[in-house]
């Protein structure tokens, strides 16, 4: 199964290397042909190359589209050398049989990346070339298809021992068709996305590539993961985040920094504010006039949960908001940047991941969540939803102050990024208490108030902050009782959807109780 390779066929965009290795081949005796950049570059070396126009009869035409696209190239990369009809074909038509390509493709991704116009980025679509590379590793049997300058050396030390091996062409046609599947994945992500602007394409896009090595593990220790980023323009979000110091990341840190990261980024064009995530959801966000302060009034929302918490800043961190993170256990900081002074106290803590993320992501921008399920995949348009002035009904009889209405607007906010059914009480632009991922929405809310009671009997404050409290709920509430479990809480102002089918029955009960109540018209459900 070994072939000696007496012709081979080279033409590549990226020229790195090509010289030494055709020199190489050259040495062995191998016959080189070429398309025109490639056969230049070889014969200002020195070498002696064929042109693919002399082989085919046809002049290289039409900017370069056409310039491989021809029998007697895929008749000589594609003819199985050992069937009488094959061969015979090759006898009628004049066609030599090549035994090893080169190519490497028009760079698209670089293309699109450094921001050319629509129709050069169309121009660097290649269709000659991935011809060449399916064609020449379907017939692996008989060819050896090179993609990538790195197999240069194991091609020539076996040609220098005879010829191309069958395992050594089989790999080669494996990572052949992976660079031709990822290539058009790529073409097709940017048609879908960068070209037709569609937020929700109906092909999944596949042009993902794994980054760096493989996570340590999954959720759990005997399940293994990996951390995939798109390819080609990639957005901001944690997946793009630098990371400074401490030990790798996990899977869950990853997950857990990626809410804290999009619930901080709601605020990015906002005063100061901190989030502090466990197991994916805050137990403690907060807005102040500083970011130290911020952090005070969301630890003192859930002082227990946040030990070995991830938390996001919405500016650059700050050497006293750093020295007061820095006071307890903490898994993970993620900020736009820091400080020196705040990174050197972080260098203090050696286990603490510090990742910066730059200019917060856009909270609206378009994208796409993605869920497996047993035997398929779940996929939906991200939830950029966002509340506005105009989306705010009034329901009850008393409107709210313009302090519980900022409160509202806060709670809204959190319960936007907390798992249902969530309930989320707030005071003074921080939470007091967070309900999440209940069956029922009553729960949620108790669990919640009992929560914030709970901060204040180890805090010794004099009641729960829940008391004078806007609470919002990510989804409407079924019945009345939910609203009563928050109006037992202390709260005094309520955001939520609005759309159940009892809706005057909970309006009528937030009046009866002096409430102010606003509907959003808009649910977020997390799960
Ligand atoms: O324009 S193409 O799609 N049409 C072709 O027939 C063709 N043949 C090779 N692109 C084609 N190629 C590509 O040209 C190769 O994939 C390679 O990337 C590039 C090499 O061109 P040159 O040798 O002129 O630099």
């Amino acid at each position: 199964d070994m072939v000696a390779v007496r012709r081979a066929l080279l033409s590549v965009s990226d020229k790195t290397g090509i010289v030494e290795f055709a020199q190489a081949l050259s040495q062995h005796g191998v016959e080189l042909v070429s398309t025109g950049g490639t056969a230049k570059a070889l014969r200002d070396a020195g070498l002696a190359v064929m042109d693919v126009s002399e082989l085919t009869g046809f002049p290289e035409m039409m900017d370069g589209r056409v310039k491989t696209l021809h029998p007697k190239v895929h008749g000589g990369l594609l003819a199985v050398r050992d069937d009488a009809g094959h061969a015979a074909s090759m006898q009628d038509h004049g066609i030599g049989a090549i035994d090893l390509v080169v190519v490497n493709l028009y760079p698209f991704e670089a293309t699109v990346l450094r921001g050319a116009e629509r129709d050069e980025v169309i121009e660097n679509i290649d269709i000659g070339g991935p011809a060449m590379v399916r064609s020449a590793a379907k017939n692996h049997g008989y060819v050896a298809m090179v993609t990538d300058p790195a197999d240069y050396p194991v091609v020539i030390a076996e040609i220098a021992a005879g010829g191309t091996t069958h395992a050594t062409r089989k790999r080669l046609a494996a990572r052949a068709f992976a660079a031709t599947a990822a290539y058009d994945a790529a073409i097709a992500q940017w048609f879908a996305f960068a070209d037709q602007g569609e937020h929700f394409p109906q092909t999944l896009p596949m042009a993902y590539t794994r980054h760096a090595d493989e996570l340590r593990y999954g959720e759990n220790p005997h399940q293994s993961a990996a951390l995939y980023m798109p390819r080609g323009p990639h957005g901001r979000g944690i997946a793009q985040a630098e990371q400074l110091q401490g030990k790798a990341l996990s899977y869950n840190n990853l997950n857990d920094a990626d809410a804290a990261l999009e619930l901080v980024s709601e605020f990015r064009d906002g005063p100061p504010t901190v989030v502090i995530v466990k197991h994916a959801n805050p137990c403690g966000v907060a807005t102040a006039d500083t970011l130290l302060d911020a952090y005070k009034a969301a630890f003192a929302c859930d002082t227990v949960s946040a030990f070995g918490g991830i938390i996001a800043c919405n500016r650059p961190l700050d050497e006293a908001t750093a020295e007061a993170i820095s006071g307890i256990f903490t898994e993970v900081v993620v900020a736009p940047d820091a400080s020196d002074a705040a990174k050197a106290v972080f260098a203090r803590k050696k286990n603490l991941r510090l990742l910066l993320s730059g200019e917060l992501p856009d909270p609206e921008r378009p994208g796409l969540a993605l869920k497996s399920i047993a035997g398929g995949l779940l996929l939906q348009s991200r939830d950029g939803g966002r509340l506005t002035d105009d989306m705010l009904k009034v329901v009850t009889k008393r409107a709210p102050t313009p302090q519980e209405l900022a409160d509202c607007r806060f709670a809204w906010t959190v319960a936007k990024h907390v798992k249902s059914n969530a309930i989320v009480y707030a005071k003074d632009n921080a939470t007091a208490g967070i309900g999440a991922g209940q069956m029922n929405r009553l729960e949620s809310a108790r669990i919640a108030a009992w929560k914030a009671k709970d901060a204040a009997d180890k805090a010794g404050w004099a009641e729960p902050r829940t008391i004078g409290s806007a609470v919002a709920s990510d989804a409407f509430f079924p019945f009345a009782d939910g609203l009563l479990a928050a109006v037992e809480a202390g709260a005094t102002a309520v955001i939520q959807p609005g759309g159940s089918i009892r809706d005057e029955e909970v309006i009528a009960a937030a009046d009866e109780a002096g409430l102010a109540m606003v509907f959003t018209g808009m649910r977020h459900f997390r799960h």
